[in-house]
C-alpha cells in the first residue's frame, strides 16, 4: 500500500502545484487587466474632462452671444425709448385684444380729439404687437412663387400720431419677406407737429437706414397729390398705397404680388379688418366688395353672385369701386393710365374714379387692418 500512497501524495502535490501556477497566472492577468482598466478609465476621464471644457467654452460663447443679442436689442429698443414708445413682443394690446388705459387728464382728451383715436393708448402699445390672423383657412395653406416682383409701400399722413405711423412701418417690415420689400416711403403732407419732424426722422434713419424714406411736402397738398408724390419716389416695380394707420398681417403681400405678376393691369385691394379707435382691438370684417351709392359715396357691398357660387372664400373678388387707403398697383402701369387725378383735393372721389378706369380685384387672402 505504501507505494500507492506515495503516488497519491505525489499526484496531490502535482495537482496543487499545477493549480498554483494556474492561479498565479490568473492573478497576473487580472492585475495587468486592472492596470489597463485604470489607464482606460484615466483616458476616459481625461476625454470627459476635455469635453467638459468644450461644453464650458460653448456655454461661454452662447453667453457672449446672448449678451450681444441683449446689447443689440437694447440698442434697437433704446431707439423707441427716448421718444416714449415701446418695441418688441408683448404688452398692452398684444394679439389685437382690446387695451385700456386709465387716464382722464386733459392731455388725454386733447389727443383723442386731435387724432380721432386714442393716441395716448397707442403710445403704450408695442410697435411690434401681434394681431390675429383672420384670413380664410384656405389662404393659410396657399403657396406662392418665390420670384415675385418687389414692392414699395407708400404711407401718406398729415398730423397722425407718431406711434401709429411707426406701428404701420414696423408691421409692414415685420410681415413682408425682406426680399420682396424694396422700400417704405413716408409722405408727410406738411404736418404741424414737431415730433413728426425731428423724432420721426431720427428714429427712422437709425432703425431702418436705407429702407424707409421720408418725403415732405412744403405745403399741404391733400391725400391725392401726396400719394402721387410717393409714387414719384418709388423705384420698385409694384407700389402699394396705404394710410399710415394700418397694421399688416402675415402673408399679406404674396397673393397681391402674384395677381399683379399674372396681369400687370390689375389693381389689387388687400382685404381690410378694423382696428377700434378707442381700444385698438382688431375686429374681423366679412369679405366684401367695394361699391357706391347714387350719391357716389363708397360702401361695402355683397360680393358678386359668381364669387358666391364658387364657394371658395380664398378666391379674389372682382369689385366695381376701390378703396383709396389700401391698394396696390404696377408702378409703370399706374403711370400709363394717368395715376390718380391730381386735380382732386380731398378724400372720396378717387376710389370711384380710378375704379371706372381699370379692371380690378380684391384679394381676400391678403389681410391688413385699418382704423
Ligand atoms: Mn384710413
Amino acid at each position: 500500500m505504501a507505494p500507492a500512497r506515495r503516488i497519491k501524495t505525489l499526484l496531490t502535490v502535482n495537482i496543487l502545484f499545477f493549480l498554483g501556477i494556474v492561479l498565479f497566472s490568473v492573478y497576473c492577468r487580472i492585475s495587468e487587466r486592472s492596470e489597463e482598466l485604470v489607464q482606460v478609465s484615466d483616458r476616459r476621464h481625461r476625454t470627459w474632462g476635455s469635453s467638459q471644457q468644450l461644453l464650458k467654452e460653448r456655454d461661454n460663447i452662447l453667453q457672449r452671444l446672448d449678451h450681444l443679442e441683449d446689447v443689440v436689442y437694447s440698442q434697437l429698443n433704446g431707439l423707441a425709448k427716448p421718444i416714449g414708445l415701446m418695441e418688441g413682443p408683448g404688452g398692452l394690446g398684444q394679439g389685437g385684444v382690446a387695451a385700456t388705459v386709465r387716464d382722464d387728464s386733459h392731455e388725454f382728451d386733447a389727443k383723442y380729439e386731435d387724432y380721432g383715436y386714442n393716441a395716448q393708448l397707442s403710445d403704450r402699445i408695442s410697435l411690434d404687437r401681434s394681431i390675429p390672423d383672420y384670413r380664410p383657412q384656405k389662404c393659410k395653406q396657399m403657396t406662392y412663387q418665390s420670384n415675385l416682383p418687389q414692392i414699395a409701400v407708400v404711407f401718406i399722413f398729415v398730423n397722425e400720431a407718431l406711434s401709429v405711423i411707426l406701428r404701420s412701418v414696423h408691421s409692414v417690415v415685420n410681415h413682408t419677406p425682406p426680399h420682396l420689400l424694396k422700400e417704405v416711403i413716408l409722405v408727410d403732407d406738411n404736418s404741424d407737429s414737431v415730433e413728426l419732424k425731428i423724432n420721426l426722422d431720427q428714429y427712422i434713419n437709425k432703425r431702418y437706414p436705407g429702407l424707409v424714406k421720408i418725403v415732405r411736402n412744403s405745403k399741404r397738398e391733400g391725400l391725392i397729390r401726396a400719394r402721387i408724390q410717393g409714387w414719384k419716389v418709388a423705384t420698385a416695380p409694384v407700389v402699394g398705397f396705404f394710410d399710415a394707420h394700418v397694421e399688416f398681417n402675415v402673408g399679406w403681400v404674396q397673393p397681391v404680388l402674384s395677381r399683379i405678376k399674372e396681369d400687370h393691369t390689375r389693381i389689387i385691394l388687400p382685404a381690410i379688418d378694423n382696428i377700434k379707435y378707442n381700444t385698438f382691438e382688431v375686429q374681423q370684417y366679412a369679405n366684401a366688395a367695394h361699391g357706391y351709392n347714387w350719391g357716389l359715396w363708397c360702401m361695402y357691398i355683397i360680393p358678386p353672385q359668381e364669387w358666391l357660387d364658387r364657394g371658395d372664400e380664398a378666391a379674389p373678388i372682382r369689385t366695381p369701386a376701390m378703396i383709396g387707403c389700401s391698394f396696390v398697383v404696377h408702378r409703370e402701369y399706374f403711370g400709363e393710365i394717368g395715376l390718380l387725378d391730381p386735380g382732386m383735393e380731398i378724400y372720396g372721389g378717387e376710389n370711384i374714379e380710378l375704379g371706372m378706369r381699370v379692371s380690378e380685384t380684391l384679394v381676400a387672402c391678403s389681410e391688413k387692418e385699418t382704423k
